[in-house]
């Protein structure tokens, strides 16, 4: 399988976690394990399936100064994985270790590449561990075992057979996931706008659930584009918070106000904020005539409303929400999310999730009509 190499990949991702793993395989792996490895208890001897605990050390002359805790499973003749724990410094420890002993490097990619059973299952074991959701995570899973494989082979045998309206509706069916599969890695883009001293800053902390953003009284406080990722009912997310767009004079001001109108017109979805006092301005129905179909209207500051001064010509659509009190908050992001994903994928469906995917698909389905 390794061309006689003995090899040894970072199964896990690079990014921080409780455990790392470590797979060395090949002719020598059996012998360098035990070289550098000892249990901390019984026999030094491994067998396959069998776990052990022990110290992994990266000399062997007595000159020892940090050994580190792992556990060790043979998983086959020349196969044996390593859990050490998951920060950089434990696993390129034992990486360079075994490297300089003479085992070569193999990348992930490559590895995965080996051991899944088609190309899309292998995109998506990789696209897995990027993940950031348990939802997304769930729908990766389920293309990793097959869901996606499965339609695409029933599309190509009905289609091979003369059935081409049932080929359509299976690729069809298909298709209408693609807006969600294509962003299961790739946040959809969410930006907060509108006129100065809406609220904009105050409601990405709040959405947030920290302090993220300067919030001043003084309107024009934000100036630069201000982008977090976070998740929204289990749909990635990056809220971008931007500067109050106005007419300005003041050249940051006016650069910042550029900026928030390139990350208007590039966003997924808007936060259209209005001021209970200021109510719905010029401001607003421009970005309202170019964008409509990706707003959603947020009327702030409800915590202030009084019967005194109702506000007049903010559009009864508009969630109401208080940054300072948190009212209306949770509907709001109830509201994200279904307009984000309207309908969510159940388990066990086929969502093409790389864009290769969604390509093929909308060629057989033009080809098809
Ligand atoms: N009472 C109340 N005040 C709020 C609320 N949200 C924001 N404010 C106040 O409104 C003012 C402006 O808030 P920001 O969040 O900085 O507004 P902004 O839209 O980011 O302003 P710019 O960055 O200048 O465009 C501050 O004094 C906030 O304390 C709210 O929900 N309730
Ligand atoms: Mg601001």
């Amino acid at each position: 399988m390794t061309d006689g190499r003995t090899t040894v990949t970072r199964l896990t991702s690079s990014a921080p976690a409780a455990i790392a793993v470590i797979e060395i395989q090949g002719p020598k792996a059996i012998e360098l394990v035990q070289h550098y490895w000892s249990p901390i208890q019984g026999k030094p001897e491994l067998q396959v399936n069998r776990i052990r605990y022990g110290m992994f050390r990266s000399e062997r002359n007595d000159r020892v100064a940090i050994g580190e805790s792992i556990v060790v499973v043979q998983r086959g003749p020349e196969v044996c994985e390593l859990h050490c724990h998951g920060g950089q410094a434990a696993a390129l420890t034992i990486l360079r270790t075994l490297v300089s002993a003479g085992a070569q490097e193999r990348q992930r990619s490559e590895w995965i590449a080996h051991h899944a059973s088609t190309q899309i299952a292998a995109e998506a074991t990789e696209d897995l561990l990027r993940a950031s959701t348990v939802r997304t995570a769930s729908i990766l899973m389920d293309q990793v075992r097959g869901a996606l494989d499965e339609a695409l082979d029933q599309i190509e045998k009905h289609a091979k057979e003369g059935r081409l309206a049932e080929a359509r509706r299976i690729a069809d069916g298909i298709w209408r996931w693609s807006d969600v599969g294509l962003h299961l890695i790739h946040p959809w883009r969410v930006v907060l706008c509108g006129p100065p001293n809406v609220g904009k800053s105050s409601l990405l902390n709040r959405l947030l659930g920290y302090s993220r953003a300067v919030v001043h009284a003084e309107a024009g406080t934000t100036r630069d584009l201000l982008a977090e990722s976070t998740s929204i009912e289990g749909w990635p997310v990056t809220l971008i918070d931007s500067a109050g767009v106005r007419e300005s004079e003041h050249e940051v001001e006016s650069l910042g106000i550029e900026r928030a109108r390139r990350a208007i017109d590039t966003a997924d979805r808007l936060l259209l904020l209005i001021d209970p006092d200021a109510g719905w301005t010029d401001e607003h129905q421009a970005i309202w005539q170019s964008h409509s179909s990706k707003c959603l209207l947020v009327r702030t500051k409800s915590d202030r409303d009084d019967s005194s001064s109702p506000p007049s010509n903010i559009p009864s659509i508009a969630y109401l929400v208080s940054a300072v009190s948190g009212a209306g908050i949770e509907q709001l992001m109830k509201a994200i999310s279904l307009s984000l994903v309207p309908d969510h994928p159940l388990p066990r469906t086929a969502v093409p999730f790389r864009s290769w995917h969604v390509e093929n698909l909308s060629r057989l389905l033009a080809g098809n009509e």
